[in-house]
């Protein structure tokens, strides 16, 4: 299993060097890094961070733009073109720095891209704006995975791509073989998604580009530990995984803001690592003749196995 973490929860504890952060991943078991563009490696050249990699024997997952200050009203759907053109422009240096490190997915989230208000926006232009974009981006690289983070609120109180529905459409429309999508477990949760179903559809047609792993309460992105609110429907989700052979890595995308941050992370490890070995002792076959069943009691019996 490949598996990475937020850097940012580590931070604080790691007198804010990244380079103390990849020392302290490699210590805890993590394998891979992905790096928000282009917070985490302004004053880190591509070279340098590849050498600090090998060094700490980790690899690189991908990179994960981070949009800020004059993105706020828009990112690739921005109604200023001279702000999209920028927003693209950042997508592709991601993608170069992506390259040079020795990742394989550029993550996007475009946390800005939505609206507040009724009549705000021209939700055509938008669409085919973002559209043309990603188009862009994606034959820009067409040697990486382009995938999409979406998010159905926050900081937005509505996001543009919201939704895996509307993700995957925007997927079909721009119609690039590099062009996926990241499910994040408490994104899907806050828009009553059952993270399971989008990992089946997602994965049987080679779509699932990332996997960011948390819990919550599916009001908010809570960004608690793995398998603490949800265990059951967390269960389900990785074993859609499985069942479809996702190998990038799975990120825990989860926010300790009172927890020590390594004992945090340590949990999550244990967590990954004790669901995938309960789906391995059922077995693969054993949990796909169950659903087949399409039985609810037969859930119940399923669950009460998991707790044995
Ligand atoms: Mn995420």
């Amino acid at each position: 299993m490949k598996l990475a973490t937020r850097i940012n929860s580590f931070l604080p504890k790691f007198n804010n060097d990244v380079e103390e952060v990849l020392q302290e991943f490699n210590r805890l078991g993590l394998t891979h890094v992905d790096f928000n563009y282009p917070e985490h490696v302004e004053t880190i050249s591509a070279k340098k961070m590849k050498g600090i990699l090998q060094a700490n024997k980790l690899q690189a997952n991908g990179v994960a733009l981070r949009f800020r200050d004059e993105f706020i009203n828009g990112e690739l759907g921005n109604a200023d073109q001279r702000i999209s053109m920028k927003a693209i422009q950042l997508c592709k240096e991601a993608c170069d720095y992506c390259r040079e490190v020795g990742g394989e997915v550029v993550t996007i989230w475009l946390g800005f891209d939505g609206f507040d208000y009724s009549f705000q926006i021209e939700y055509e232009k938008v669409w085919n704006q973002i559209k043309d974009c990603l188009i862009e981006i994606t034959d820009y690289a067409p040697d990486l995975k382009i995938s999409i983070e979406y998010k159905p609120f926050q900081p937005r109180a509505y996001a543009f791509l919201d939704s895996f529905g509307v993700a995957l459409s925007m997927v079909h429309e721009v119609g690039r073989e590099n062009l996926g999508i990241t499910l994040d477990y408490c994104h899907m949760l806050m828009k009553h998604e059952n993270p399971a179903y989008g990992a089946s559809i997602l994965g049987s047609r080679e779509k699932l580009f990332g996997v960011h792993l948390n819990d919550g309460y599916g009001l908010n992105d809570d960004g608690l530990m793995i398998g603490t609110s949800t265990l059951i429907k967390t269960i389900e989700f990785i074993y859609y995984t499985k069942l479809h052979n996702y190998d990038h890595a799975f990120y825990f995308d989860t926010f300790p803001v009172i927890e020590e941050p390594v004992a945090e992370c340590e949990r999550n490890i244990k967590m990954i690592k004790k669901i995938d070995s309960i789906i391995d002792r059922l077995g693969m076959d054993y949990i796909a003749e169950l659903i087949k069943q399409n039985s609810g009691v037969k859930v119940s019996d399923l669950v009460l196995e998991i707790l044995i």
